[in-house]
């Protein structure tokens, strides 16, 4: 009896729901960083064994939205959450509160009466002994707004410690059916979307916390061409969309270090992901409030 299905991944911000999506997929589908309000828009993830077709979407972090995007990333996640077949609430052990995003979060998911999994992810960062806690603070909340979790399973990405238990969790709850995407499909963000993503990555990682939240990446020209020694190369212009003069300099950088900086770590990984080379060009333009400006949010809002 074959199984397939829709697992959606939610949770408040920097919980590791990109990082879990990428170790079950085991490739990375989704940029992951220690900044909060990584992912933008769902991405899905698809892993296909022997017996089951798991298609898990990755989704923005909760949050309260501050512009237009933040409305879309809002959206994104709630398009996510309905008519799945599992929702897995990913919480952070080491942040165990219900504020104002976790409560949000918990009412949308018990409105859903869905099959919803609690993942407590990074228990490699807390004593074993604290688990217990953790699960009656979340069950106790969920349980008094009329939710119930199918499974509670404590986990730590980092240490792969859980995700066999997780894994089976997630098929018990599968419907039965034939697989829905091929076999080889692994993701649907395109190669274009994951080079813009490497690149913000690179960004996120690299500059300081007000900076790269209001940055943009749109790949520009991507080209394959063969160079004299008949060698294939791709040619990649991309622009850097930021909010502020002041912060086009931040990019830039004090003669050019910082993008080069940027530039140079994403074009390993472009050229990890394309198997050639990669002639990356990076353009830093100033475009002031484009969060709050529908042309630039057609991505995100695509994926709702
Ligand atoms: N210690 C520890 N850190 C982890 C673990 N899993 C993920 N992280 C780290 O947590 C941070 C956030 O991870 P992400 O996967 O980007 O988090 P996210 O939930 O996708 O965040 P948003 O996209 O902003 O919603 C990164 O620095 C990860 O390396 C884990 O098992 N243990
Ligand atoms: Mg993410």
């Amino acid at each position: 009896m074959f199984k397939a299905g829709y697992i959606t991944v939610v949770g408040k911000p920097n919980a590791g729901k990109s990082t879990l999506v990428n170790k079950l997929v085991g490739f990375k589908v989704a940029i992951t960083t220690p900044k909060p309000q990584t992912t933008r828009f769902n991405i899905k993830g698809i892993i296909t064994n022997e017996n089951s077709q798991m298609i898990l979407i990755d989704t923005p972090g909760v949050h309260i939205p501050k512009d237009k995007m933040g409305e879309y990333m809002m959206k994104n996640v709630e398009s996510a959450i309905k008519s799945v077949d599992v929702i897995i609430y990913m919480v952070d052990a080491t942040r165990p509160t219900i504020d104002k995003a976790n409560e949000t979060i918990m009412k949308n998911v018990a409105d859903q009466n869905n099959n919803v999994i609690l993942c407590i992810n990074k228990i490699d960062k807390i004593e074993k002994g604290k688990i217990l806690k953790i699960i009656t603070i979340y069950n106790d909340y969920f349980k008094s707004i009329g939710g119930e979790f199918k499974d509670i399973i404590p986990i730590s990405v980092y240490k792969e410690d859980g995700l066999d238990i997780l894994k089976e969790s997630i098929e018990k709850y599968l419907p039965e059916s034939m697989p829905i995407y091929s076999e080889d499909d692994i993701t649907d963000i395109t190669e274009r979307e994951l080079i813009e993503e490497i690149i913000r990555e690179k960004a996120l990682n690299n500059l300081d916390e007000e900076v790269p939240h209001g940055i943009k990446v749109e790949v520009e020209r991507f080209k394959k061409r063969k160079n004299r020694q008949k060698q294939s190369v791709y040619d990649i212009d991309v622009n850097i969309i930021c909010e502020k003069n002041s912060h086009k300099g931040i990019i830039i950088g004090k003669d050019g270090v910082m993008l080069k900086k940027i530039g140079s770590q994403a074009r390993i990984d472009i050229e990890n992901l394309l198997q050639d080379k990669v002639n990356l060009k990076l353009w830093v333009k100033v475009r002031p409030d484009w969060q709050d400006n529908e042309n630039y949010l057609s991505n995100i809002k695509s994926k709702i």
